[in-house]
């Protein structure tokens, strides 16, 4: 056979190679994975009876945060409760955590529009009301005096992996368990095998390096992310533009507290940040709260910042006050140079970029100004800003009462932005239609300001400055960039929400260095090559599959590939960081091929059929098994591995790879299935690349959404419990093969019960029957039975081939 070559092997003996995504081990296995697991099944099996070669394999995932995240609660709960819990009562437990999914975020108040992205599955995915880690075990089935082993990550590894495959046995599922592992660096062989894959895809530059903003806590100094929290999960960095707005003149009694604590010559500005940095033409002064504390806070010898202790704590760590090798642990390191009340600055006269007021604009007071929010200071323009607009009819209203001069709250107020339902002075329009008579109308302002911003951002038109003309959405972006530019503005970030982290600690945003795989826009190149074999070169058996692939292809962008939490296997040259779990399950299907080879367990601690260590395994020797690549003499000479053992697994690969079919949920066409095929097709050649996906959609239980916390949910174990394995098998197959929603019915698991015991009995009661004609079965009506029964193979035939459940199938189970 070693003679053949690949494809003349396949025409003797054809193959088909189908997987699905490797389930994740930090629990068994639902109706849901069942679903996708029984296509490939179905299509395996159909596979086989044709005649073909078939490779069903399954591995475990173990990479990424929840394992890691759960372990160490556990960790916590045997601390504060004891190894078998028996320190916990119920009243301990407090008050039940509030339903994260019934709390509005403050992403789905506002923000930036453009950002509005669905925090909402995640928070429902969170609604089951148990506080410990412990209870979340007990609720698994997991007994309680075994639950403080799971505090140790690795016991998840040993844990839930067996259970699978028992799971999956019982199903029937013909899976080659021989090539099974668990990811991570607790299989050296996989580990060595994601290794290669980071430093090759770092040659061609498709791992680059780059700074983002991250939550971060500065006690611990690293980031600080959704586990590593007590407070504030799903909260994210809000970018903001922080506008540089120069003294001009102090008020006299801010003048006299700064006195010779500044230097003359320095420079000291009011930094507000603000969302609509496309609005800054119609600034017309600046507020602070009147009782919130500022600091002025020193940058360099000729620069100096008023704004919140709090929003200076952030700042230092995305570049102003401290360098990013150098960042303080303590908010002890950041003092202000002096500390003032905002009443103190009011009337203080300042330059405000941009603003049609070029002698100057005021600082006034308004009482609604946050002081966990942006800098403290907010800068005010009352054209398209309700709030703004409120609050300045009133300080002009009542001038006296707030010990400010009229004029100053009376400037003019310059049309910025065109809204075909709220005209050219957006926030006057609306405070006065919504008959808004204070700034203290809170609920009715926020909801002006919702809808000024939603208008204005969707539909605005510039009339001033040197974007005029231009939709807001195009124009914003460019009048921040413009700012920056020109050093009258710097990007600001902070958490979106409260964070503290289990060490205690009050969460920043940090501007950090990251890894990231370069997808999208950023290599052209790379992703049209992906777009073409969506296009050409690869089945997606629905149009909806291939349309998600190519929108998704339009906006993916770079994707972080690396954390400092969790488990996984270490990136190669920064081991600091962990490949993240969307990163390493990109293209080990091709693993399968070979990794009963390599070892003989799922953690590579017994041999495989082959003797290869797993440092054998060098880089080199990837490439020559996967890439087409010559082996040089050295790098035979360093692996040790023999010319036949090499020769033995590359025909494996070879023979097998392509993959003919993937199957997955639809869900995971954005992340995972996109990137399996970016991975393919850097690293492979094209012969390589992915032939088939199959999406299919979600699986309902009964016709609703399954839900741990509504209690309408299957584990596989308790389905074949239930109902056995042929009629969960073919309740499966009978709820539905399209991209739409799948419907696990278990009336239908059940009549499929008796449907089944109707037909055995039948048949035992023929196999029995003693008066049947035996002899040559010629007559007129054996032929019509034989005729009969192969219209019915090419039907199903057929079916197969389209991969759908054959219809007589569907039809003999349910008469009806
Ligand atoms: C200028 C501007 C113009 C703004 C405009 C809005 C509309 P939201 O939208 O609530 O997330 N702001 C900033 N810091 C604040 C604080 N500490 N307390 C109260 N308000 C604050 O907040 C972002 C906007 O709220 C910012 O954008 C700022 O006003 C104000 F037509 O800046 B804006």
């Amino acid at each position: 056979m070693g003679s053949m070559t690949p494809a003349e092997l396949r025409k003797k003996q054809p193959k088909y190679f189908g997987t699905f995504a490797y389930p994740y081990m930090n629990g068994t296995l639902h109706a849901g994975h069942s679903f996708t697991a029984s296509k490939v099944e179905f299509t395996a099996g159909f596979a086989r009876m044709q005649g073909k070669r078939v490779l069903f394999p399954l591995g475990f995932h173990c990479t990424g945060m929840p394992i890691k995240a759960c372990a160490d609660k556990l960790t916590e709960d045997v601390r504060k409760f004891g190894k078998s819990f028996e320190r916990y009562s119920e009243e301990e437990s407090g008050p039940e955590p509030s339903d994260p999914a019934l709390a509005p975020t403050q992403t789905e108040t506002k923000e930036d529009i453009t950002k509005f992205t669905s925090k909402k599955s995640k928070a429902s995915a969170k609604s089951i009301k148990l506080k410990y880690q412990f209870q979340i075990m007990l609720a698994l089935g997991i007994p309680k005096e075994e639950i403080h082993k799971f505090a140790d990550a690795a016991y998840w590894l040993k844990y839930f992996p067996p259970i699978c495959k028992q799971d999956m046995n019982n199903f029937g599922a013909r899976i080659d368990w021989r090539r099974s592992f668990v990811t991570t660096d607790a299989n050296p062989y996989y580990d060595a095998f994601v290794r290669w894959q980071m430093n090759r895809l770092k040659e061609i530059d498709k791992i680059q390096y780059g700074v983002r903003y991250t939550v971060y806590s500065p006690k611990d100094g690293q980031p600080c992310m959704d586990h590593d929290r007590t407070e504030g999960e799903g909260v994210a960095p809000q970018d903001y533009t922080a506008l540089k707005l120069k003294v001009k003149e102090w008020a006299p009694e801010a003048a006299k507290l700064i006195h010779g604590k500044i230097p003359n010559t320095a420079n000291v500005y009011f930094v507000p940040a603000t969302l609509r940095p496309e609005t800054m033409y119609g600034q017309t002064c600046c507020f602070v709260g009147p009782k919130i504390n500022y600091g002025v806070f020193k940058v360099s010898e000729s620069e100096y910042y008023v704004v919140t202790k709090r929003a200076a704590w952030n700042m230092a760590f995305q570049g102003t006050f401290f360098k990013s090798d150098n960042f303080p642990r303590n908010a002890d390191e950041l003092t202000p140079v002096v500390e003032l009340t905002g009443s103190s600055v009011v009337g203080t006269l300042v330059n405000a970029p941009l603003s049609i007021h070029t002698e100057g604009v005021r600082i006034l007071p308004m009482e609604s100004v946050l002081p966990t929010k942006g800098t403290g200071v907010v800068t005010s323009v009352p054209s398209d800003s309700p709030d703004d607009y409120a609050t300045l009819t009133d300080l002009a209203k009542k001038a006296d009462y707030y010990g400010i001069t009229k004029e100053w709250a009376e400037l003019e107020i310059p049309p910025i932005i065109e809204t075909p339902s709220y005209g050219n002075l957006t926030a006057p329009f609306l405070v006065k239609k919504m008959k808004i008579n204070s700034p203290k109308d809170a609920k009715q302002l926020a909801e002006a300001k919702e809808l000024a911003y939603k208008e204005g951002y969707y539909k605005g038109m510039m009339l001033v400055g040197d974007f005029k003309g231009q939709p807001v959405e195009i124009a914003k972006p460019k009048v921040k960039d413009a700012l920056i530019k020109n050093g009258e503005a710097f990007e600001y970030a902070e958490p979106n929400g409260h964070v503290v982290s289990r060490s205690g600690d009050e969460c920043v945003v940090a501007y950090l260095g990251q890894w990231f795989l370069n997808y999208g826009e950023n290599d052209p190149a790379w992703r049209d090559q992906v777009l073409d074999h969506v296009k050409g070169g690869m089945e997606t058996y629905s149009a909806e599959t291939k349309n998600g692939f190519e929108k998704n292809l339009e906006w993916l962008n770079r994707w972080a590939c690396a954390r400092t939490y969790g488990l996984g296997s270490k990136l190669p040259w920064d081991p600091k960081f962990l490949v993240e779990s969307l990163s390493d399950s990109t293209i080990y299907m091709a693993y399968y091929t070979i990794a009963h080879f390599l070892h003989g367990d799922i953690f590579g601690t017994q041999k495989g059929l082959l003797d290869i260590k797993p440092e054998q395994m060098t880089d080199e020797v990837w490439d020559y098994l996967f890439c087409q690549k010559e082996l040089s003499k050295e790098s035979l000479e360093r692996c040790m591995i023999s010319n036949n053992d090499l020769a033995v697994m590359k025909r494996e690969f070879e023979y097998w790879y392509p993959l003919d079919m993937r199957i997955s949920g639809k869900d995971l066409i954005p992340n995972h299935l996109t990137f399996f095929l970016y991975i393919h097709v850097a690293l492979f050649p094209k012969e390589y690349w992915p032939r088939g996906v199959r999406a299919n959609g979600h699986l309902l239980l009964n016709g609703e959404k399954m839900s741990k916390s509504t209690g309408n949910f299957l584990t596989l174990n308790d389905a074949i419990q239930k109902y056995g394995a042929d009629a969960c098998r073919i309740a499966l197959a009978d709820a539905g093969d399209g991209v739409e929603d799948a419907n696990f019915e278990e009336t239908v698991a059940n009549q499929i019960i008796l449907r089944l015991y109707t037909l055995k009995e039948w048949c035992e009661e023929i196999i029995e029957d003693k008066n049947l004609r035996t002899g040559e079965a010629d007559a007129l009506w054996d032929n019509l039975f034989e005729n009969e029964m192969n219209t019915l193979v090419q039907d199903a035939r057929q079916a197969y081939e389209a991969y759908t459940c054959p219809l007589r199938f569907q039809s003999l189970m349910d008469p009806n």
